[in-house]
């Protein structure tokens, strides 16, 4: 007994191994980028669930408020008793709103983040008395794999929190045909997106003034170097977060304040400064660009609510 726990506090922590080829394939390209998923591990979540409640960032405010308003027109348009899946459902804040607004007969949350999905559902289990709650660990990137007792339940989508703008326009569609596939023929879909609007907004909502999201983007660095053996200097890292208009999305960089040399799992790497990492993108979309990804993807959407300044969008599509 003894002897295996102390084993598992000496030996260091399992490296996943899909962490480690997309950080070393990411600093390996030029210019340097890495997926936005791995910021979340425990700390990870724990900084966004601190930016969530920022004064600078809307997003989580307006579209809770969205759905606490409009839930009732939502369970109208579902009906009652379908199969809820949650993707990418972290701490499910916004979820009892819908929940208590269409009485599903089961619930199942799908996020990357074990610890914040046990957290969540025991929470929303005790709150529900009567809801299944199935959560799956897992990545929604690629095909999820759905629990067998809702296979054959009508179901809701729930995609919120402009998760959908972590995705470039061409693997956003990809990834709504594929949840319409593996939500099946009937099903509908809850997505919240991000508008396009004034560029001094967006950027202080992805640069608050008290650091946080810079303290969130740095976390990367500090899990590569837990994880993967990484010895990157962190104090030589400013975050950065630009309005690319072309493009309309905050992209998030690390910037090198002067020339860096370090090893990832043994792999060395430098940069010079002012060289960038690339970590995450945040696409917004206008009232036909939202509209236009879901169709291209196959949905048709049926509705959608906004608030008066138009700053976030919570649509409802049919497959
Ligand atoms: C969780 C992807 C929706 O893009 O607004 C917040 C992540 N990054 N601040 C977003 C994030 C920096 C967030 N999403």
């Amino acid at each position: 007994m003894l002897l295996t726990l102390d084993r598992q506090t000496v030996s260091p922590p399992a490296v996943d191994p899909a962490f480690r080829q997309d950080i070393l394939d990411g600093f390996a390209r030029m210019p340097k980028a890495t997926p936005a998923r791995w910021f979340y591990d425990h700390r990870g979540s724990e900084l966004f669930e601190a930016i969530t409640a920022l004064p600078e960032y809307y997003p989580t405010r307006v579209e809770t408020a969205l759905l606490a308003a409009h839930c009732g027109d939502v369970g109208m348009l579902t009906g009652q008793g379908r199969a809820v899946i949650e993707f990418g459902a972290g701490s499910a804040t916004k979820t009892p709103h819908l929940l208590s607004a269409i009485a599903p007969v089961a619930y199942v949350p799908v996020d990357i983040s074990g610890d914040f999905l046990r957290e969540s559902s025991a929470t929303l289990a005790a709150r529900f008395p009567d809801l299944t709650v199935l959560p799956v660990e897992a990545d929604f990137s690629r095909a999820i794999p759905l629990p067998s007792a809702v296979a054959d339940m009508p179901k809701l989508g729930f995609f919120p929190g402009s998760t959908i703008g972590n995705m470039t326009p061409a693997e956003a569609v990809d990834l709504l045909r594929m949840m319409r596939g593996s939500l099946g023929p009937g099903s509908m879909l809850l997505i919240g997106m991000d508008r396009v609007k004034d560029p001094a907004v967006l950027v202080r909502a992805y640069d608050d003034a008290q650091g946080v999201t810079a303290a969130f983007n740095l976390n990367l660095l500090a899990r590569i170097n837990r994880e993967l053996r990484g010895t990157i200097p962190l104090e030589a890292f400013a975050h950065r977060a630009v309005w690319n208009d072309d493009a309309a999305r905050i992209e998030m960089h690390l910037e090198a304040l002067e020339d860096v040399g370090f090893t990832i799992d043994a792999v060395p790497f430098s940069m010079k400064a002012g060289e960038t990492i690339h970590t995450e993108n945040s696409h917004k979309y206008g009232p036909r660009d939202a509209r236009l990804l879901l169709r291209a993807a196959g949905w048709a959407p049926l509705r959608e609510w906004t608030d008066a300044l138009d700053q976030f969008a919570l649509i409802l599509a049919m497959a």
